[in-house]
């Protein structure tokens, strides 16, 4: 079989990403660049686990439940420490809140630990045990002010607070796509160098896709505009790429990189067992919402813009919509027509 070419030495990898900035002269903040990296370094060990849990006996639940009463998985533990481990040297995260932990982490209250990470270690985790796609997704907020951390004003922001946010995608590739408030980059990890290397710069979404993203199980409890949306997407028309071809993979991460790369869009509304929306807005919603919107897509609750909601809790979920403008536009529409 012909080897594929050679990485060259001229490929940006993601750690001269960091250093250099995104290309525009705009270099990153103090700290950011080194947080970045230790979670790509995170994912560079996740993969790992990931791909070897059959040998490693992490396949499987680990019997206890997290504090959103998901069953978890031996893999959510390990993933949620594999993230602090790679973190916490870094002195620069006061906090981190995550999907795995009823309370925050409080790494630091020193004056260089300047943010707070909100993550979930491993989304999609229903995937593990059938070899299927999960994610890891993160968060970054600068801290008001430095000293002990306080839950209401360190914890309880606003996605648009954001400085930073991004996700993996452990796939046929590990992908590794972030925003730092100027533009959307994605790497590729090569294995054979051990270095996630650019293979998508300043990725832009495309307005409108063909593809969207549901669990259609809870249909019957959807919102009355969501369904006759869903109508609509389902009815033939060519001139508008109709019907919409559904996807769903159980990884929210693995869904939006498909919007993000070829358009469409993913949404998982309140119903009967989701009051608020199943998706937890700090470590989910919120980072993917930075992500989209710094190309030129939209997300948001189905009636509000998801950077501007407050969390009022760590753990608060959200109803969701994340995707292509035109297509997100198009659901709020059919929401605001049907009260
Ligand atoms: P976990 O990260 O707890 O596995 O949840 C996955 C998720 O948050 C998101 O990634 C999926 O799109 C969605 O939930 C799947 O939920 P359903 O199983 O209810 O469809």
């Amino acid at each position: 079989m012909e080897d594929d070419p050679p990485v060259t030495e001229l490929a940006i990898t993601l750690d001269r990403h960091l250093r250099e900035g995104t290309g525009r002269g705009q270099s990153l903040a103090a700290g950011l660049p080194e947080l970045i990296a230790a979670l790509a370094g995170a994912s560079k060990v996740l993969a790992r686990q990931v791909r070897r849990a059959a040998f490693s006996g992490s396949l499987g639940y680990s019997g206890g439940t997290n504090v959103t009463g998901d069953s978890q998985k031996k893999l959510d533990i390990v993933a949620n420490q594999t993230v602090l481990d790679a973190v916490a040297p870094t002195g620069v995260v006061a906090a981190v809140v995550s999907e795995e932990l009823k309370v925050a982490r409080i790494l630091s209250d020193r004056p260089e630990a300047r943010f707070v990470l909100c993550t979930d270690p491993l989304d999609g985790s229903s995937n593990t045990d059938i070899d299927g796609a999960v994610g890891t997704i993160f968060g970054i907020y600068p801290r008001a002010a430095s000293g002990a951390v306080d839950e209401a004003r360190d914890l309880q922001r606003k996605g648009s607070e954001q400085i930073a946010a991004g996700y993996v995608l452990y796939g046929p590739a590990t992908v590794l796509v972030y925003t730092a408030g100027d533009g959307v980059f994605g790497f590729t990890l090569d294995e054979d160098r051990g270095e996630f290397v650019l293979t998508l710069d300043r990725v832009r979404c495309p307005a409108r896709g063909h593809y969207y993203s549901a669990n259609l199980g809870h249909l019957r409890e959807w919102h009355r505009g969501i369904r006759k949306y869903l109508e609509y997407l389902t009815e033939r028309d060519p001139a508008t790429r109709r019907p919409y071809s559904l996807r769903y993979v159980g990884a929210l991460v693995a869904d939006l990189h498909r919007s993000l790369i070829e358009g469409g869009l993913y949404f998982y509304p309140a119903d009967q067992g989701h009051a608020n929306g199943k998706l937890r807005l700090l470590y989910e919603c919120a980072p993917l919402g930075f992500v989209i919107e710094q190309a030129g897509g939209r997300a948001s609750t189905g009636t509000q813009r998801i950077l501007e909601v407050r969390a009022g809790s760590i753990h608060q979920r959200v109803p969701f919509v994340i995707g292509s403008a035109e297509d997100v536009e198009l659901y709020e529409s059919f929401m605001r027509r049907e009260p």
